[in-house]
């Protein structure tokens, strides 16, 4: 029998972004899902998550809007006619109440671009407040910062081939193995074939990436500019330093040099907890290796100082000219499938759609017009960031908290805090594909969303590809891709004008016109062309593509973006306006020519000390926790805690411990442990390795109150953050540990039980 023709779509987790192909199947899972070869990004290889996830999509789906008044009453099913009047009822109060600023809207890097795009123009635009946020704040908002400050605008200037050309690789703060398993596989191929080409990476855990390392430095937490400063100071002390390259295209240099006289080796050897001798190696194969590629995700972003971090490392690019060519560069891998095409659209409270800014009165005049919008509609003022929501609701200023995409009573820090906050918010609305979820739990509104295989929409990944996410099967009960819900609401208001659309194909053609002549420039691009060509890579210009064609689609837009209103606009924001692109169409690379985003076209060297953890470790909560992922589980279990596989890979949540710290506690493998923060606690059998740096203790992020009791890593982790991207620092708080047998001989002794 000849098999169908596969549906060709992309892998709905992390953002490698593999290609997937369909294929309808016998089994007990109505579809086989394998990689697609002609995908550019994976080649035809798919790790675990893509394999399996057809699996979940068909169970525990929420199926109609659900409601109730308050959240101590049971939901009742209501129809969507009902949902649309009492949330529309709702923002009509809370604007003549408390103004827009009292609605709160909190998204995801899962949404599909499309998604993106009409949840700006409905808050942002039609709504007047800037207060969406998505959960990227808690994951690339420290890179976006980090790129926007260095080089004048965000967006990773590498791709994977990269991984395939480089002579050394600096991965840092990034479990590639696990969280970024294809481009891994591609970087550990050729590593492995490649003799000369040399593998470091900056973990304190001995993770599964680390083993594939030829030098591995497990420093302290907290603590990468220094080691990054101190690799400064020897490529500077052993000549490495590439005169020409920062004499013509950087700015800043001398007060960056005047920093690193600070970080002579023996100094940042004691501070990293790492010998001089591990230093000195990878500072040498830095300078040594013509072409140096950094990789780096949560181990930088997700810091009291995660912009200062980004810098620090995009800083020794400068420093050694490491940038601009075939495999070299400072490469942020995405985390989320869509985190990118979030950002393309301007989905955070600081950000508009095309790489713009709030902040900017051009960029806000020309997304009001375009909008058809009054001057003056959205706000000059950034909105409030997922943390201020939470500040909001505490404080009664958010009369309207609209979550999609996202499972905040899991994924936020200082859970005991959020919930509580949570519980106080007088209208919750929570678009899922899900039910049950933690989040719903603290829900007035459940309405439910398609997900991938039941949507089309189109997603970009880590390395700027373009690709579409097909739908292939009819929705389940009454559920509405988010766009789609979007679209009703703003409809619903009297936005008809604002919300024509009836396919994602609509949507997408009008979003792509505000990137034309813009960084992340994708005007090229259509639903038409993803489905005959595959994927395509930004920037994808139709000025590229047919001259005549972009002349045609720009009428009346007043996005052409001359060249005049982009100088102006760089004046009045110095810092925030990215310049015209001129690049070649579906560069793979960025900045090949050396100009940079910058007014004066020169990266900037960011002249940063290390400020430390934001809670260090003292004589009562003596170690730090860290927090993150496992390879088969994706965040917070909602589809992968329903796919058996991968539930018989990660069975259980565990606590890593070095033996040096376990025996003084009496801690052995497997006993249960309890973890105390100054906000919470929570309990995790001890796994005893040498695999984590002494000082230091990991547990996974994956397990909520639906899949574990008392076993919430952000029970313990708290919400300080980058004074720059406003990211937590998931990555670090202070910890006392208490072997619970102990605990529970000493409740007993005292009389108290419980
Ligand atoms: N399997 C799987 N893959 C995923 C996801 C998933 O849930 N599961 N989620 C996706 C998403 S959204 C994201 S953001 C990415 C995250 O991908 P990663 O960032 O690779 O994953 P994490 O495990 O959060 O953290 C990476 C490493 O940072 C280290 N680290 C902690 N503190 C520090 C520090 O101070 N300095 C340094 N240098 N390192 C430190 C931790 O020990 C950890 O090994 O993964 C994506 N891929
Ligand atoms: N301690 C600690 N906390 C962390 C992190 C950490 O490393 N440590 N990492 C942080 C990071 S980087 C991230 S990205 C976050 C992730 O945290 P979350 O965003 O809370 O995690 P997910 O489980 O991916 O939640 C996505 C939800 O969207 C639903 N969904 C899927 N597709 C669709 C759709 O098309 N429409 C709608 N409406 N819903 C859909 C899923 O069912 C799921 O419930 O966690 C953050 N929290
Ligand atoms: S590497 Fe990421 S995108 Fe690729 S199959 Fe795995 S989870 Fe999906
Ligand atoms: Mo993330």
């Amino acid at each position: 029998m000849k098999e169908e023709s596969p549906i060709k779509t992309l892998c709905p987790y992390c953002g490698v972004g593999c290609g997937l192909e369909v294929v309808p199947s016998q089994g007990k899972v109505p579809w086989q899902v394998r990689g697609d070869r002609a995908h550019p990004s994976s080649q035809g290889m798919v790790c675990v998550k893509g394999a399996t996830v057809a699996e979940s999509i068909g169970k525990d789906r929420l199926l109609y809007p659900m409601w109730r008044e308050s959240l101590d009453q049971d939901f009742r099913r209501i129809s969507w006619d009902e949902a649309l009047e009492k949330l529309c009822d709702r923002i009509c109060t809370v604007l003549a109440a408390q103004g827009p600023d009292g609605i709160c809207m909190y998204g995801s890097g899962q949404f599909v671009t499309e998604d993106y795009y009409t949840a700006q123009k409905l808050i942002k635009g039609c709504l007047g407040t800037n207060n969406f946020d998505a959960n990227s704040r808690l994951c690339m908002s420290s890179a976006v910062s980090g790129y926007v400050q260095s080089f004048g605008a965000d967006g990773p200037p590498c791709c994977y081939d990269d991984l395939e050309q480089t002579d050394c690789a600096f991965i840092v703060g990034s479990n590639m193995a696990e969280c970024h398993p294809i481009a891994f596989n591609r970087l550990r191929k050729y590593h492995k074939k490649t003799p000369h080409a040399r593998l470091i990476v900056v973990d304190p855990r001995r993770t599964q990436t680390a083993e594939a390392a030829d030098l591995h430095l497990p420093i302290r937490p907290g603590t990468d500019i220094d080691l990054f400063n101190g690799i400064a100071y020897l490529l500077m002390r052993d000549g490495f330093e590439q005169s020409e390259f920062i004499q013509q295209h950087t700015s800043g240099f001398a007060d960056y040099a005047e920093v690193l006289r600070h970080y002579a080796p023996e100094i940042v050897s004691d501070r990293c907890g790492i010998s001089i001798a591990d230093l000195e190696t990878a500072a040498r194969w830095w300078g040594e290796s013509g072409r140096v590629l950094s990789l780096w995700s949560m181990g930088l972003n997700q810091s009291s100082e995660g912009t200062a971090k980004v810098r620090s490392l995009i800083n020794l690019h400068l420093l050694t000219g490491q940038i601009g060519k075939p495999g070299a560069g400072p490469f942020s891998l995405t985390g989320q499938p869509n985190a990118m095409g979030g950002r393309e659209a301007g989905g955070l409270s600081h950000l508009l759609p095309g790489y713009r800014f709030v902040a900017n009165p051009q960029h806000r005049a020309e997304v009001e017009q375009a909008w058809g919008l009054p001057p003056g509609r959205i706000s000059p003022n950034p909105g409030r960031t997922v943390w201020d929501m939470i500040r909001g609701l505490e404080a009664g200023e958010v009369g309207l908290f609209w979550i999609a995409a996202t499972n905040p009573a899991v994924s936020l820090p200082d859970l005991v805090r959020v919930k509580a906050a949570m519980r106080r918010s007088p209208f919750t609305i929570y678009q899922e594909a899900y039910f049950p979820t933690e989040t719903a739990e603290f829900a007035h509104l459940l309405l439910p969303a398609t997900q991938w295989s039941e949507k089309s929409g189109t997603m970009t990944n880590s390395e700027r590809y373009v690709t579409l996410a097909r739908s292939f099967q009819p929705p389940p009960g009454e559920a509405k891709a988010d766009w789609e819900i979007f679209c009703e609401v703003g409809r619903h208001l009297g936005f008809e004008q604002q919300f024509p659309f009836q396919t994602s194909a609509e949507v997408h053609a009008e979003f792509v016109q505000f990137t034309h002549g813009r960084p992340c420039d994708m005007s090229g691009i259509s639903h038409d062309r993803l489905q005959q060509e595959g994927a395509l890579q930004w920037p994808e210009s139709r000025d590229q593509e047919s001259g005549i064609r972009g002349q045609e689609e720009s009428g009346g837009w007043g996005l052409g973006l001359g060249v005049e209103v982009q100088e102006e606009a760089l004046q009045m924001d110095r810092d925030l306006s990215p310049a015209p692109c001129n690049l070649p169409p579906g560069a793979k690379r960025l900045y090949t020519d050396l100009q940079f985003h910058t007014p004066d076209g020169r990266a900037r060297f960011g002249a940063v000390h290390s400020r430390g953890l934001a809670e260090p470790p003292d004589p009562d909560f003596p170690l730090v926790l860290t927090t993150g992922r496992l390879y088969g589980h994706w965040h917070t279990q909602t589809r992968t805690g329903r796919t058996e596989k991968i539930t018989q890979m990660h069975p259980n949540p565990f606590l890593e411990i070095h033996p040096r710290d376990a025996e003084p506690l009496g801690i052995g493998e497997g006993d249960l442990v309890e973890v105390r923060s100054r906000r919470g606690w929570a309990r995790f059998p001890a796994k005893v390795t040498k695999a984590i740096a002494p000082g230091t203790v990991f547990v996974p992020m994956h397990w909520g109150t639906l899949w574990a009791d008392n076993a919430e890593a952000n029970a313990l982790t708290h919400p300080e953050s980058c004074p720059d991207s406003k990211q937590p620092e998931l990555k670090a708080c202070a910890v006392q540990l208490v072997p619970v047998q102990a605990e529970i001989a000493v409740r007993e002794e005292l009389g108290v039980m419980g």
